[in-house]
Formats: C-alpha cells, sequence, structure tokens
C-alpha cells in the first residue's frame, strides 16, 4: 500500500490525566510526515476528528467514564477509518488514549471480513465495567474489540465482535489486572507477557505473534500502546510500568511485522508530551512507525 492517510484523535477521556489530547500534536512535531513521505509513501494529514474536553462534559458513571462521549467518538472514527481503507490507504490513528483503538478496529472489522490484531501494551485492556479497578475505558477497548463488556462499547458501528480471538496477541503486558486474568483465559487471546519475551527473546516472539495474527485474516491492525515501551525508552505515558520492551527490542518487533508485509492499519496512543522529556516519546512512536512501514538499517538499493 503507497498511501498512508493520517487521523488526530486528541481523546483523553478514557483515562485520569490530561495531556493525552496533545499526543496527536506532539507525533505530528516530531516529524511523522516528513519522515514517512522519505520512505517512499505519499502521506495525506486528514486532521483530528471532534473530541470533547473532560471540563465540558460531566461523569455520569464511575465505572465507565465518559461513556456516552466515549461512544460518539467511537462512531466518529470507525467511519472515518473504514473510508480510508475502502479508498485503498493505509490509516493511522494518533491518539490520544487507547480507548480510541474502540472505533479503528471497528472502522477496520467495517472493511475487511477478517482482521488480525498485534496489541502492543504493558496493560492488558481487557477490563470491563465489572472488573475495572478505574473505571477508565482506555483500561477497555481490547475486550470491547472481542465483543466483551458493556454494549455500548461492543457494539460501535451496529456490530460484534470486530475480532476473533485465535487472531488476537497481546504483547508486552506486565501489569494485569485480577478480573482482566480471568476474562484473558476465558477468550482465548494469545498474550506474550515480557516473560516470554526474555526467555525467548523478541525475535521468536514476534514471527508466533505475526502466524497468529495474519491466519486466515484480510490483514492485521497494529495497536501501539506506547507503555509497552520501557519508561526510559518512552517516559511520556500515562501509567508507565518498569520491565518493557527497549528500544531495539522495539524496532526489531516493528521490522519483522514490515517484513511479513500483513499490516493494515495502525494506532499509535498514549503519547503523553506534558509528562514526557523533550518530546522523546512521540519521537520514538515516530521512529517505530517508520520500522513498521519498512524502514531499514541498511536499505536494499
Ligand atoms: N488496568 C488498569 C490500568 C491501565 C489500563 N491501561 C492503562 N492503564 N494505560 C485500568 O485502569 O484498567
Ligand atoms: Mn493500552
Ligand atoms: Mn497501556
Amino acid at each position: 500500500m503507497a498511501r498512508i492517510e493520517v487521523l488526530g484523535v486528541p481523546l483523553d477521556l478514557g483515562q485520569g490525566r490530561r495531556g493525552v489530547d496533545m499526543g496527536p500534536s506532539a507525533i505530528r512535531y516530531a516529524g511523522l510526515q516528513d519522515r514517512v513521505r522519505a520512505l517512499g509513501f505519499e502521506v495525506q494529514d486528514l486532521g483530528n476528528v471532534p473530541v470533547p474536553e473532560p471540563e465540558a462534559k460531566e461523569i455520569q458513571d464511575p465505572k465507565l467514564k465518559y461513556l456516552p462521549e466515549i461512544e460518539r467518538v467511537s462512531e466518529e472514527i470507525a467511519a472515518r477509518v473504514s473510508e480510508v481503507l475502502k479508498r485503498g490507504s493505509m490509516p493511522v490513528i494518533l491518539g490520544g488514549d487507547h480507548s480510541l483503538a474502540i472505533g479503528s478496529l471497528a472502522g477496520v472489522a467495517l472493511a475487511k471480513a477478517r482482521v488480525g490484531v498485534i496489541w502492543f501494551d504493558a496493560h492488558g485492556d481487557m477490563n470491563t465495567q465489572e472488573t475495572t479497578p478505574s473505571g477508565n475505558i482506555h483500561g477497555m477497548p481490547l475486550a470491547a474489540s472481542l465483543g466483551i463488556g458493556h454494549p455500548g462499547l461492543t457494539r460501535v458501528a451496529g456490530f460484534a465482535p470486530k475480532v476473533r480471538p485465535e487472531n488476537v496477541v497481546l504483547v508486552g503486558a506486565r501489569s494485569i489486572d485480577e478480573g482482566e486474568a480471568r476474562l484473558i483465559r476465558e477468550s482465548g487471546l494469545r498474550v506474550f507477557t515480557m516473560h516470554e519475551i526474555d526467555r525467548q527473546g523478541i525475535g521468536a516472539v514476534m514471527e508466533e505473534a505475526i502466524r497468529i495474527a495474519s491466519q486466515g485474516v484480510d490483514g492485521v491492525h497494529l495497536s501501539l500502546d506506547l507503555d509497552a515501551l520501557d519508561p526510559m525508552t518512552a517516559p511520556g505515558v500515562g501509567t508507565p510500568v518498569r520491565g518493557g520492551i527497549t528500544y531495539r527490542e522495539g524496532h526489531l518487533a516493528m521490522e519483522l511485522l514490515a517484513e511479513a508485509g500483513v499490516l493494515c492499519s495502525v494506532d499509535v496512543v498514549e503519547v503523553n508530551p506534558i509528562l514526557d522529556v523533550a518530546n522523546r516519546t512521540a519521537e520514538m512512536a515516530v521512529d517505530l512507525l517508520c520500522s513498521a512501514l519498512g524502514k531499514k538499517i541498511l536499505p536494499d538499493s
């Protein structure tokens, strides 16, 4: 796919700290457009989806904070993302908190019959209104995409589920809530925690992850939560967790994905420039995206 369309989602209603709403801006400022163009892609920036400010809204349900607002934004993202894919371009969605993936995956599932997912995250994102310790919807998007949780989240775009567990892989997990652990086991999705990455190496883990995600599908969606990376490399995230993926592991993972040639769409989420050190995390996000899009240390020609 030679054309990339960028969609910003300045959403921070899915979690408790302001700042991730500035993520799209920080990632653009880190040189996204020029860097991706330099790889030979045509790039069009579609601007941002409109998102309400938390100060202008009230929390109605403490177990599903800002649910009506997030539902509305998700519907809009789904429509925009499916249009991009139907035009034959690859959507790259810039967040914003990870709740935006409910909408982006819905959009991918609207455009493609069967989708695989590689979900990079320190967390499980497998909570529901029953298991959540925080009420933050950014802890729920993977469950929602699998059809688990509140219908307002699972039925975005009018159908559920968006993906089958046999094509879903979670990579980099090291902070999983009790209820999530149970849902992960019950749903049957494959999880490569930091334990597996340390034991097998990121290369072997990614080969298996790519095999699972791409089996029988029309494309693989990469949902990249920057908190999957170690806070030393990506400090600008809302909920940093020690012991994460290193700079080198991150790049190798993305390079292997590019080599597999299966990617159809990408989310880059949870970049919080307010908590960052000199925009390092947004720069890392752009670096990783370039590797996922085929950037090599030593190009072929
Ligand atoms: N699992 C916790 C924390 C969390 C999830 N995603 C992030 N943090 N970034 C929750 O609130 O659901
Ligand atoms: Mn996440
Ligand atoms: Mn996370």
